[in-house]
């Protein structure tokens, strides 16, 4: 993270930009507006990103924003433009998305500096290392008004545009997420002592329930159900586990369809804990419900596409981004930009250059509308 925010700093500084790093370690780079005091026009993305990765997830539209910053040159605008790369959207290390948004928006959780990764590290102790203060992170956070608009660009990472042969959609909505961690948790013991019929054995509760949560999932529709991880307590070939901890991954466009589907989950897995003399407990869950697009930001995205000469395909984001943070305290748009055959989470994730150029076209025209809105009326 270190090697990508001195790259982004000197891409960022290079388009001429003011370039900060905030107490959440987002770097920020700033181009100021001819009117003092005006709110900024936030373009940003993530520069993390998930193990085995693509190169486009997130980094895209943070370059993306520098690259419109250059391509403005000195045109002057009624307002300021801030480019943000966040710091940790995915939330693989700790476990919780958005970290980076979330301080920016005043929505970080303090609580969270205690959890422990892997290594049994505190995230409180990882920005230490990092030289950051953790008792300094609300400090990332913007003052009220600040901000004038949210805009992020990104990747679709799934096939729909590919399909539809479209180079860009505007999305809608991001649909909510609950990502929990379960364990089940039975008695270790000797694999070749123990009968089949006295064990407690962990592992295959969970395995019954990973089966059932593709089951589940595959029962409702656009309901989208992951166990991504798994981890076995003590973890021998030749000891019976005595624990077993799961992720779980659950989003939908509607919130009352996701809460639904995981109150139904966890029921089943209670029932296996019983049936099998087992405990089971959810060990962490976050929630994020589905949130909205800005619907007249929105409108000035798809004109944008339009002039553009462009038909772009509104949709739902299955993934989460960013900009359902952000959108707490600004409105938000999105721009979405073809994933060749859908791939993403994985080296094969791609971009099609021209897209990237067309997408480019797209925001230009879309700062455009967003200065001409902020004329007198007279002056429009
Ligand atoms: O997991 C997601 O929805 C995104 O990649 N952060
Ligand atoms: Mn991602
Ligand atoms: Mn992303």
């Amino acid at each position: 993270m270190r090697r990508v925010l001195e790259h982004v700093s000197t891409w960022m500084r290079s388009a001429g930009l003011d370039v900060r790093l905030d107490p959440a370690s987002n770097v920020i780079g700033r181009r100021s507006s001819s009117q003092a005091g005006a709110p900024a026009l936030v373009i940003g993305s993530h520069l993390d990103t998930v193990p085995n990765a693509g190169k486009y997830d997130g980094v895209l539209g943070v370059l993306l924003g520098v690259a419109a910053v250059q391509a403005l040159g000195c045109r002057r605008l009624p307002f300021a433009v801030e480019v943000v790369g966040f710091s940790e959207e995915e939330g693989v290390r700790y476990r919780s998305p958005y970290i980076g948004s979330s301080a920016l928006s005043g929505r970080f959780d303090k609580a969270l500096l205690d959890r422990r990764d892997e290594r049994g590290i505190a995230m409180a102790d990882a920005f230490r290392a990092f030289g950051l203060d953790p008792d300094n992170v609300a400090q990332a956070t913007y003052r009220p008004g600040s901000i004038l608009a949210y805009f992020e660009a990104h990747i679709e990472q799934g096939p729909v545009l590919d399909a539809c042969d479209l180079p860009l959609g505007i999305v809608e909505a991001i649909a909510g997420q609950s990502r929990l961690r379960v364990a089940f948790e039975g008695h270790a013991g000797h694999a070749g002592t123990s009968p089949m019929t006295l064990r407690r054995d962990a592992l295959p509760a969970a395995a019954e329930l990973i089966l059932e949560v593709e089951q589940q999932a595959r029962c409702v529709p656009e309901l989208r159900a992951t166990v991504g991880s798994i981890a076995v307590e003590p973890g021998a070939t030749n000891v019976i586990p005595g624990v077993a901890t799961l992720s779980l991954d659950i989003r939908h466009a509607e919130d009352e369809v996701r809460s639904k589907a995981l109150a139904g989950l966890l029921d089943r897995a209670g029932e296996i804990a019983v049936r099998r003399q087992l405990t089971f407990r959810v060990v962490e869950a976050e929630h994020h419900n589905a949130v909205p697009a800005d619907s007249q930001l929105t409108g000035m995205l798809a004109s944008a596409v339009a002039d553009a000469g462009l038909e772009a395909r509104r949709m739902v984001s299955g993934a989460g981004h960013d900009g359902a943070i952000v959108a707490a305290i600004a409105p938000m748009a999105m721009l979405f930009l073809r994933s060749p055959g859908g791939a993403s989470h994985h080296p094969d994730e791609a971009v099609h250059l021209g897209d990237v150029r067309t997408a480019l076209d797209v925001i230009l025209r879309f700062i455009d509308k967003l200065a001409t809105s902020r004329l007198p009326a007279g002056e429009r």
